[in-house]
């Protein structure tokens, strides 16, 4: 059994800090789940596009606020404790931080394997070096 704190992960090679969000990413690829488990902290104000072409994503909101607006049909939903969705049509995206910090529980599949930074087109790419 794996039990870890993510403190533990804090400040690690497997916390990333962006300008736009934090993600400190609890289990990876190289724990054998299939899939992988992150906390991210989205900052208030910011936008990413986000276009996760390589993975299926569901994201469990837990505090804070934010909005995620699907380019495909401008859809805006308003993102803040208890909202879950998930990116089951690898469903391309921006991601806007609220006026708090937006706290969020994402699982990835397959998984990260722990470096992934989003490129010029929202994408991580399948497999990233360690
Ligand atoms: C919700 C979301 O996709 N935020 C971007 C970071 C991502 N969750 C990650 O890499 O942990």
């Amino acid at each position: 059994m794996i039990v870890r704190h993510v403190n533990e992960v804090i400040g690690t090679e497997h916390e990333i800090v962006t300008e736009n969000w934090t993600s400190r990413r609890v289990l990876l690829a190289g724990d054998g789940m299939g899939f992988s488990f992150h906390e991210t902290v989205i900052a208030p104000g910011t936008e990413t596009h986000i276009h996760y072409q390589n993975h299926l994503e569901a994201v469990w909101c837990i505090e804070g606020d934010g909005e995620i607006e699907t380019i495909a049909d401008g859809e805006k939903y308003a993102l803040g404790p208890g909202v879950v969705y998930a990116l089951d049509q690898h469903d391309e995206h921006w991601l806007r931080g609220g006026r708090q910090p937006l706290r969020v529980i994402c699982v990835f599949n397959p998984p990260l394997t722990g470096r992934e930074v989003h490129d010029e087109s929202g994408v991580y790419p399948l497999e990233a070096a360690h």
